[in-house]
């Protein structure tokens, strides 16, 4: 699948270094609204424990798709920052009293004021200005909602680790496919380095990812940008997001400047496992806020499912933790799952070479991320006029949504939710 598509991917490749290259000269910088944002991996927006308090905004804006058309959308912007989709994703602990003030500055739509309100999946006890929260069914609302230019403070004990979905609780078939969700990390009493308070769920610091996938019908889109009626009958999603990006966007690091309302990139870096020096796991929590199953396959790896939904797999302290191929996660769903990726042949152009003769270089087609040599950590000289993304020899697996018709944006073929593990290899090594 992936090599007969080989050329569509470099054609992609050829405009993200085009834009890489106007981005890097003349875009513009985008405020930073989290604390120290790593470039890969999960950008958690934070505060102080044991009382942390978020300021969201739900706000009307823009987004970029792959196929070169925008998107307006509903999603969240954080107090003193600007209009960002995904929403914000909220790294609280267990135990913390959270605090969320939400602000409402939807702009109407068909000449209404649009509602909203957030409701928290998986959270227990939830308060709403103080009183347990209250469904509101004259506003066709799961909980308390609010007006324009409204605000409501909810607040709630994280109880329980793990990976949970925040979102609006109004009119839900409108307001979640507008784009009116985020994540919720809750780090366990145990560690910020576990997933849950089980031992053997400790990851690698650096080493912890996210990909919440999503979906987009233009045409509800458009409807509610231009004022008209939406029939819901005729929902059809035409793209499908991961982390608010699509391919190749995807892969671009947290914050890239060219794309100052997707904040969140959705590469996974790591190092080989080594029993010694890396003896951790990755771990990559998935979301589906999406209306069905996302079939998520990393390639070249099995991964280990440890919890689903902010529970870990286990059953009277039996461990179900399983091993998948390909993880289906199902509309609403969050699952935490670690991976390794082992050396398993450990191959050595001097000790240990591949048992078979490579191909000239000329004589292959080259990906734009290959370092022109098979061995982890070594580069060869490219044939005269062939590039390379391949910064010190590492290695990159495409990871996708097995549901190939996702791989889509409105007739744009390979892109959507796909992106790439990148291997290093092991420290030292020359990569940037
Ligand atoms: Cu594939």
């Amino acid at each position: 699948m992936v090599s007969s598509k080989l050329t569509r991917i470099r054609i992609s490749l050829t405009v993200l270094i085009i834009i890489l290259v106007i981005g890097s000269t003349a875009g513009p910088q985008h405020v930073k609204a989290q604390q120290a944002v790593p470039a890969v991996g999960v950008a958690c927006t934070t505060d102080v424990s044991p009382n942390p308090t978020f300021n969201l905004i739900a706000q009307s804006g823009y987004i970029q798709m792959p196929d070169m058309n925008t998107m307006y959308m509903w999603s969240y912007a954080l107090s003193g920052g600007i209009f960002q989709h995904p929403g914000p994703i909220l790294c609280v602990n267990e135990g913390d009293t959270v605090t969320i003030v939400l602000q409402n500055q939807i702009a109407n739509y068909m000449g209404n004021p649009v509602r909203t309100s957030l409701i928290f999946p998986g959270q227990e006890n939830v308060l709403a200005n103080g009183s347990p929260v209250q469904a509101d069914p004259a506003n066709n609302s799961l909980t308390n909602s609010i007006a324009p230019a409204g605000s409501v403070t909810y607040s709630f004990v994280a109880s329980r680790p793990g990976t949970f979905i925040y979102e609006s609780g109004t009119d839900i078939k409108l307001q979640i496919p507008m784009g009116l969700f985020g994540a919720l990390i809750v780090r366990p009493t145990l560690g910020a380095d576990h997933v849950y308070n089980r031992v053997d769920s400790q990851f690698t610091p650096g080493e912890e990812f996210l990909a919440l996938l999503s979906e987009v019908d233009p045409y509800q889109h458009q409807a509610v940008e231009s004022n008209r009626f939406f029939n819901l009958n005729n929902y059809r999603a035409r793209y499908w997001l991961i982390n608010g990006r699509g391919f190749p966007d995807s892969i671009a690091d947290n914050n890239a400047t060219w794309l100052p309302n997707q904040p969140y990139g959705a590469l996974a870096r790591i190092y080989p496992y080594n029993a010694g020096s890396h003896p951790y796991p990755a771990v990559e929590r998935f979301i589906n806020v999406g209306t069905e199953e996302y079939p998520f396959h990393p390639h070249g790896n099995n991964g280990m499912l440890i919890g689903r939904d902010g529970y870990p797999l286990e059953d009277g302290g039996q461990d179900l933790a399983m091993e998948k191929f390909s993880f289906n996660i199902g509309p609403g769903q969050t699952w935490d799952v670690v991976f390794k990726w082992f050396d398993a042949e450990n191959y050595n152009p001097v000790t240990n070479p591949i048992p078979v003769a490579a191909p000239d270089l000329v004589s292959l087609t080259l990906g734009m991320f290959f370092s022109g040599s098979p061995y982890l950590g070594k580069s060869e000289t490219l044939p005269p006029g062939k590039n390379t993304l391949n910064e010190c020899g590492e290695y990159y697996i495409i990871s996708h949504n097995h549901a190939l018709f996702q791989l889509d944006s409105f007739g744009q073929t390979m892109s959507g939710p796909i992106t790439y593990l990148r291997v290093d290899p092991p420290q030292p090594n020359t990569c940037p």
